[in-house]
């Protein structure tokens, strides 16, 4: 038998289990929403590209940030609504640890963030790490 083969089912099988209990483990404390309603609408969206920038539009809802993934291009100025929508849950900020962004996010009132995202992945959250969302910047 293929030893490697091997390796690479048990390693998924593993992998897929910590995913399973992930999705339903206990719901966090922070943010009164369930990992299970989390990742009901995780959805991936792609920035449109208008005029030598990028744009997208963020809602925090209660169902935390939707879309869950924004999809980016490298070295393209992006310029990132944010709106909060409910006064449910914690992301009432938004920080992108990589960028330096950190900006409070008003109910209802949309906050623009702006940078130029580089090559790999980042992570959007709100200000205790709770709820989050990734860029994923090709
Ligand atoms: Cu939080």
């Amino acid at each position: 038998m293929n030893r490697k083969l091997i390796i690479a089912t048990i390693t998924f099988l593993i992998g897929a289990l910590l995913v399973t209990a992930a999705a339903f483990g206990k719901p966090q404390a922070c943010c009164n929403i369930s990992r299970a309603k989390l990742l009901a609408k995780r959805s991936t969206q792609t920035a449109k590209q208008e005029n030598g920038a990028q744009t997208a539009t963020i809602e925090i809802n209660s169902k935390g940030f939707d879309p869950g993934s924004l999809k980016l291009k490298a070295g393209v100025p992006a310029k990132i609504t944010f709106l909060r929508k409910t006064d449910e849950g914690c992301a009432k900020s938004v920080v992108i640890k990589e960028y330096n962004i950190n900006r409070d996010l008003p109910l209802n009132e949309a906050v623009t963030v702006e940078f130029t995202p580089r090559k790999g992945e980042f992570t959007f959250a709100c200000g205790m790490n709770m709820l989050k969302g990734k860029l994923i910047v090709v």
